[in-house]
C-alpha cells in the first residue's frame, strides 16, 4: 500500500500551483479585454465581411473592384493590448492630423486625450422635437453658426458637418438635437452646416455636398468632412465623427435595413473624407439630380483615385431613421444608371472643380449655419 510521507508538502505545492495558473489566467483575460476595447474604439470594419451585390450588374468595373478589394483595417491605429488607455501613442494617422494643426508649442502640449472621456456608447436617442429657441438655450456653449470647441483641451480635429437639406425643418431639429451632444463628447472641433437649394430645382444632394465643403472651408481651416444625411439619428457616440486615412463609410447599420448594409458597395448615409481626398476625387458629381446615384458614383471615385474604403465598426455605426413619406423632392432620378456608367470618364471634368452655383444667404444661425443658394440644373447638365 502506498504511504504518503510528505502529503501536506505535496497539497501545499499543488496549491501554489493552481493560484499560479489562475493568475496566469487573469492576466491574459485581462489583457485580451483591454485590446477588443481599444480595438474597437479604433479599428475600422473589415469589408470583406459584407455581402456583395447586385451592384455589379451595372458597374462591371465597380464589381472588379469589390472582388479585389482586402480587408480595410486602417494601418496603425490598432493598439496592443499593454499601451494604456488614457495615454495611448499617437497612432500615424493622428500624428499627420496633429502635426496640420497650426499652432504652438502649448496647445499641442494640451491636446484633447485620443479617447474622449465622457462617452456613454450606446445612446437614448431625443425624438421630441425642440424649437430653435429651445436648442439655443439647451446649447449656450455653442457659437454663432452651430460651431463650438472643447474648452479645456485643443480638439484634435476640425470637422465640418454638412448636411444637404430640403424642407424637412422636424427632421433637422431633431438631428441637431442628437448630433450636438455628441459631438461635444467627442471633443470635436466642429461646426454643422445646413446647404438647401432655392427651388424647384430638382434635389441634388452630391451637389449640396460640394457647396457646403467649399462654403466651410471658407470659413475655417477644417481638416474633415463629415456628409450627413437629415433624417439619419446616430444611436452610439463611440462612433467617432473623424477621419481616418481612407473615406469612411459611416451609416453601416441603420434600424430600416435592419442594421445590416443593403449592399457592399453602399456609401450613402453618412460618410467621412477629409480635404486632402475630397481634392483627389474631385468632390462629388454635381449631375445627379433626383434620388439615388450620388453614393455610388463617389465611390467610383474612390476606387479611381486608388484610395480604399474604410467602415465603421458595425457595433457602433449603428442609426435610426426618421421616417417621412415621399414628397417631390424624393423624385428619383431616372438619369442615374446612364450618368453612373461614364462616372468614370466624367470624375476629373465634373466635380469641385467645375462646381458654379450662387449663395443666396448664408446665415451663422445660433445652432448651424445656413447656407441657401441658386444652382442652374440646365447649364450643369449641359457642361
Ligand atoms: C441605391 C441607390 C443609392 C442609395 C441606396 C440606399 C442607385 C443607383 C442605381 C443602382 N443607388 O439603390 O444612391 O443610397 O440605394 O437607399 O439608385
Amino acid at each position: 500500500m502506498y504511504v504518503c510521507d510528505n502529503c501536506s508538502t505535496v497539497r501545499i505545492l499543488k496549491v501554489f500551483l493552481v493560484i499560479c495558473l489562475s493568475l496566469v489566467l487573469l492576466q491574459y483575460l485581462i489583457n485580451l479585454a483591454t485590446y477588443s476595447y481599444v480595438t474597437k474604439f479604433l479599428k475600422d470594419d473589415s469589408y470583406g465581411s459584407h455581402n456583395r451585390s447586385a451592384i455589379g450588374l451595372f458597374f462591371p468595373d465597380v464589381s472588379d473592384f469589390f472582388k479585389n478589394l482586402q480587408s480595410v483595417q486602417e494601418k496603425n491605429v490598432t493598439r496592443s493590448a499593454s499601451e494604456n488607455l488614457t495615454l495611448p501613442s499617437e497612432p500615424a494617422n493622428m500624428t499627420e492630423i496633429v502635426t496640420n494643426i497650426p499652432s504652438g508649442k502649448d496647445d499641442i502640449g494640451n491636446l484633447c486625450p485620443l479617447v474622449p472621456p465622457t462617452l456613454v456608447g450606446a445612446l437614448a436617442t431625443y425624438k421630441e422635437v425642440l424649437s430653435f429657441e429651445e436648442m439655443q438655450k439647451k446649447y449656450p456653449e455653442l457659437q454663432a453658426g452651430g460651431r463650438y470647441k472643447p474648452p479645456d483641451c485643443k480638439s484634435r480635429h476640425r470637422v465640418a458637418i454638412i448636411v444637404p437639406y430640403r424642407n424637412r425643418e422636424d427632421q433637422l431639429k431633431i438631428l441637431l438635437n442628437n448630433l450636438h451632444p455628441v459631438l461635444e463628447r467627442q471633443q470635436l472641433d466642429y461646426a454643422i452646416y445646413i446647404t438647401e437649394m432655392a427651388m424647384p430645382t430638382t434635389f441634388n444632394r452630391a451637389i449640396l455636398m460640394n457647396i457646403g465643403y467649399t462654403e466651410a472651408l471658407k470659413d475655417y481651416d477644417f481638416q474633415c468632412f463629415i456628409f450627413h444625411d437629415v433624417d439619419l439619428i446616430p444611436e452610439n457616440d463611440r462612433n467617432l465623427y473623424t477621419c481616418p486615412e481612407n473615406p469612411r463609410h459611416m451609416s453601416v447599420a441603420i434600424d430600416k435595413f435592419n442594421y445590416k448594409l443593403p449592399y457592399a458597395a453602399i456609401f450613402g448615409g453618412v460618410s467621412a473624407l477629409t480635404k486632402e481626398h475630397m481634392i483627389k476625387v474631385n468632390g462629388f458629381s454635381n449631375k445627379y439630380f433626383g434620388w439615388g446615384g450620388e453614393d455610388d458614383d463617389m465611390m467610383k471615385r474612390i476606387q479611381l483615385s486608388g484610395l480604399k474604403l474604410s467602415r465603421a465598426p458595425i457595433e457602433l455605426a449603428r442609426y435610426k431613421m426618421i421616417k417621412h413619406g415621399r414628397d417631390k423632392a424624393n423624385e428619383v432620378n431616372k438619369q442615374r444608371f446612364n450618368l453612373l456608367y461614364a462616372a468614370s470618364k466624367r470624375a476629373k471634368k465634373d466635380g469641385l472643380n467645375s462646381l458654379k452655383y450662387e449663395v443666396v444667404k448664408k446665415e451663422y444661425k445660433p445652432t448651424y449655419t445656413w447656407v441657401y443658394v441658386q444652382v442652374n440644373q440646365k447649364e450643369i447638365m449641359k457642361s
